[in-house]
């Protein structure tokens, strides 16, 4: 082991023989060369881990590397904040209940353009990068998309020099860790903060005090006007904690606030002058419970009311730091605070904020409603990311009431006044003021939370072409006759530094050493490597790189699972949350379909296949649960079937997180977007594995609608029922059995499974999904299942001509572009936010 900490900072050491120049003029926290990266580290082994030499492990290098790269971040975001002030540019601030960023050393050291470097000053302490890489835990502070959607457009704000917070909640336990017991999903609780977290900075003095509960009373103020002031129940402390955003290869850093509960000093003492030490301390054990775990969505009754708590928790602290740095600001006042800041709602979660503005301004600052309103109005936009109606967030009215009482009062008075506006608009027309009001009826008086968000927004998009126009058609449709001109659409977009830059280094070689490197934030650019999808030699290179991927994945997996996937093989990847509408059971049914036919016919000879899967299901689904169950029951008898496994394998990685996703999509050939049209939003996962040249067999949902476009329908594998025609079965009443009863095949698969062949004769355990999809099946399954089985043969088809699949391959590629997150912030900077770039130089 090399004896680092005895090393003089700024001395020379020897890097593998080459000796480097000394480069006393870069400074140890700021320089970018590896020897100052070098003597940074040393100095943070020394000064900030503080271990004797003879004890560091990689995961001290780790530390020290990450404290070394956050000092670099901290240089550039002390910077991005002086030139946004001195310019007095507009910031756009990101409101989420859900930032899901994955490890943030690797993507800082690209962003930075420091990897080199890293290498080099590690290697010299006789340390190796990928290992230090390693040690890294996970951030998991998001359930899926709509979480990492938040990361990537972070990391495009700061790339494209746009001045911006990111503002969340510092869940001390993030979206739980799976792993699997016989089959079945087994959660642990995921201390992602165990071991300490190198890349946020704490900052006790910036801090909120949050009301709670309790009930509002009149007064009248000093210039004797009749005002309404909220008596708390409780009050909780918000304490920030910020992590830097850096911008690719450039200066700008941004910043990510997320905020943190503690126990309100006072609070305490009173009780312990009273002499109840122990109620005291139990009273900063509850406020600190509100940022203690992650919700996973798809449990409609965990935890409600700490939920609401938590969405207010931050909105609140989030806008008093916002309405707080106005007040800094010498020359502004609160009226021009659409002009200085944009505030997103990404989705419901945080839309309570348009009501807690309200509050301030009204209440506290004692503004005149109308003004405030008007204010409020400018500054909010919402993104929807779901039709999906048991997905759309409703407080039931008593919960709401006793815990924000004030608020409750001001959404009556944006609803009488917003209902005014409807009867207006459309005289006479009684049902439509009953279907937009806020407050909802039937099953109990709710606040519906969709409504609040688009009433209290000049911009409202939803996440793909086909989902906007069907918000605009369906849960919105009301809004959208009032007032057409605050619709869009926003496709959303994934970052190509995380998603092809780091995750997959051997195509990003490839494609820089092809068409230069300017593609990484001008990603159209990609449409260069069209001209090589017919040429021999680009497609063997091509052909190369992905199986350098799949044989990489091959070996985790085989670690995870001890399943041994062939690389030669074609990988088929669905990875994503487990739900019954992205219908994994559907690949499932497929899978059984093909191991049926070998066992039926034996001298069969198919392409072979590896079926890949990951994602977690929510604690409490009952089905979703019962689906990772089959799929791993299937995987054991495919997997150890002589007669079978020539020709497929199944493997279900547990625990699908970022960091595995950057093993995953590069190393896909075919992936699986195949939920029931109509039902996903968007979906980003079928954007990462286009980038990373895998063609997609999907149906016409989401994203897919414009991936298809973009990559021509003859390199996308579609089927399946439209969002017209799933509106139109289920219209004529849908009976699964019709379905069935004509279909030889799926009737064996489906008595396969209910036979016990998968269950060691157990004919209980998937009784539910079979009867479900028998006599309910409200994702149309079996509608769509001839379709399916028609296009994955084609699929096989086509896989067996080499060449003509690397072509679809670099075509998917090569026409991605659309899909950067760059390209999508563009569009909310230039038609939500109205917020330009502000270069950094220095
Ligand atoms: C709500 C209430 C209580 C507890 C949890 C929740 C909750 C939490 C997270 C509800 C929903 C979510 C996450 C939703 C989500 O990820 N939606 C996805 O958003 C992506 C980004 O736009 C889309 O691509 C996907 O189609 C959409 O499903």
């Amino acid at each position: 082991m090399t004896d680092v900490v005895n090393n003089v900072p700024g001395e020379v050491v020897d890097q593998g023989g080459v000796q480097a120049a000394p480069r006393q003029h870069e400074h140890s926290r700021t320089g970018l060369s590896a020897d100052a990266l070098q003597r940074a580290i040393s100095d943070h082994l020394r000064y900030s881990v503080g271990r004797p030499a003879a004890a560091l492990r990689p995961e001290h290098y780790y530390r020290a590397l990450a404290l070394a790269v956050r000092d670099r971040m901290q240089d550039n975001r002390v910077a991005s904040t002086q030139v946004s002030l001195d310019l007095d540019k507009k910031v756009t601030c990101y409101l989420s209940a859900e930032f899901l960023m994955g490890p943030q050393l690797g993507n800082n050291l690209l962003n930075l353009e420091i990897e080199a470097a890293a290498r080099t000053a590690l290697a010299a302490l006789g340390q190796d990068l990928d290992e230090v890489l390693a040690c890294e835990p996970e951030p998991g502070l998001g359930n899926g998309g709509l979480g990492r959607l938040a990361a990537c457009y972070l990391d495009s704000l700061a790339t494209l020099e746009r001045p911006a917070i990111g503002y969340g909640i510092r869940y001390e336990f993030g979206i739980f860790k799976q792993e699997f017991a016989d089959g079945w999903q087994i959660e642990h609780t995921d201390n992602w903060l165990a071991n300490g977290n190198p890349w946020e900075i704490a900052k006790p003095d910036v801090n909120y005090l949050v009301n709670w509960g309790g009930h509002t009373e009149h007064y009248i103020d000093d210039a004797g006007h009749s005002r309404i002031r909220w008596v708390p129940k409780q009050v909780i402390k918000g304490v920030a904690y910020d992590t830097p955003i850096q911008g690719y290869g450039v200066k700008t850093c941004n910043v990510l606030t997320l905020w943190s509960a503690r126990a309100v000093e006072s609070f305490a003492l009173d009780a312990f002058n009273t002499g109840d030490y122990y109620k005291a301390v139990e009273e900063e054990v509850t406020s600190e419970t509100v940022t203690k775990v992650l919700y996973p969505n798809d449990e409609p009754e965990a935890g409600k009311r700490l939920r609401l708590l938590q969405q207010y928790f931050f909105v609140s602290c989030s806008l008093q730091h916002i309405v707080h740095i106005m007040d800094d600001l010498a020359d502004a006042s609160l009226h021009e605070l659409p002009e200085r800041f944009a505030i997103q709602l990404n989705d419901t979660h945080p839309s309570i904020g348009v009501a807690e503005l309200m509050r301030i301004l009204v209440d506290e600052r004692r503004m005149d409603w109308d003004e405030a309103w008007a204010i409020t109005v400018q500054t909010f936009g919402y993104t929807n990311h779901t039709l999906l109606p048991e997905a759309l967030e409703k407080w039931p009215l008593g919960l709401f009431g006793e815990s924000l009482p004030r608020h409750l009062e001001i959404i009556y008075e944006i609803n009488s006044r917003f209902l005014d506006e409807v009867r207006a608009h459309f005289p006479g027309d009684v049902d439509r003021v009953r279907r937009m009001s806020i407050i909802g009826e039937g099953g109990g008086q709710t606040v519906r939370m969709a409504h609040l968000a688009t009433v209290g927004s000049h911009a409202i998009n939803g996440v793909a072409a086909l989902h906007s126009d069907l918000l605009k058609a369906s849960v919105l449709k009301d809004f959208y006759e009032l007032w057409p001109e605050r619709f869009s659409n926003k496709t959303n977009g994934v970052t190509p530094r995380r998603f092809l830059a780091l995750s997959n280094p051997g195509l990003r070689e490839l494609i820089d050493r092809t068409i230069g490197d300017g593609w990484l934030t001008h990603l159209d650019r990609l449409r260069g490597l069209e001209v090589y999808a017919d040429d021999p030699s680009f497609r063997q290179q091509w052909r190369d790189v992905k199986r350098a991927n799949k044989a990489r994945l091959a070996e985790y997996v085989r670690s995870a699972v001890g399943v041994d996937l062939d690389p030669t093989w074609m990988f088929d990847i669905q990875v994503k949350r487990i739900h019954e509408y992205k219908r994994q059971h559907l690949s499932a049914l497929h899978i059984i379909r093909q191991y049926h036919r070998i066992k039926q016919n034996p001298g069969l000879d198919i392409a072979p296949r590896a079926y890949v899967f990951g994602g977690k299901a929510a604690p409490g689904y009952f089905m979703a649960k019962r689906i990772i169950k089959l799929i791993n029951a299937i995987g054991d008898t495919i997997n150890h079937d002589p007669e079978v496994n020539r020709f497929m394998k199944v493997a279900f990685i547990p625990n699908f997180n970022v960091q595995n996703a950057h093993l995953i999509y590069p190393a896909a050939n075919l992936s699986e977007q195949i939920s029931t049209a109509g039902k996903e939003a968007s979906g980003t996962g079928n954007m990462k594995f286009m980038l990373n040249g895998a063609v997609t067999i999907g149906t016409l949902d989401g994203a897919n609608v414009e991936i298809r476009e973009e990559a021509g329908a003859e390199n996308f594998f579609l089927f399946g029922l439209t969002e017209a025609e799933v509106e139109q079965v289920k219209r004529s009443g849908y009976r699964p059995s019709d379905y069935i009863d004509g279909n030889g095949e799926l009737q064996a698969v489906l008595g396969l499974i209910a036979s016990g062949q998968f269950s060691h004769g157990d004919t209980e355990v998937f009784k539910p999904l079979v009867d479900n999809l028998r006599y309910d099946d409200p994702f149309l399954v079996c509608a769509d299942y001839a379709s399916y089985v028609e296009c994955q043969d084609r699929v096989s088809a086509a896989w067996q001509d080499r060449d003509a699949w690397s072509r679809m391959s670099v075509l998917n590629t090569a026409r991605s572009g659309k899909f950067s997150s760059d390209r999508a912030i563009a569009e909310y900077c230039d038609e939500i936010w109205n917020v330009g770039p502000t270069p950094v130089t220095r």
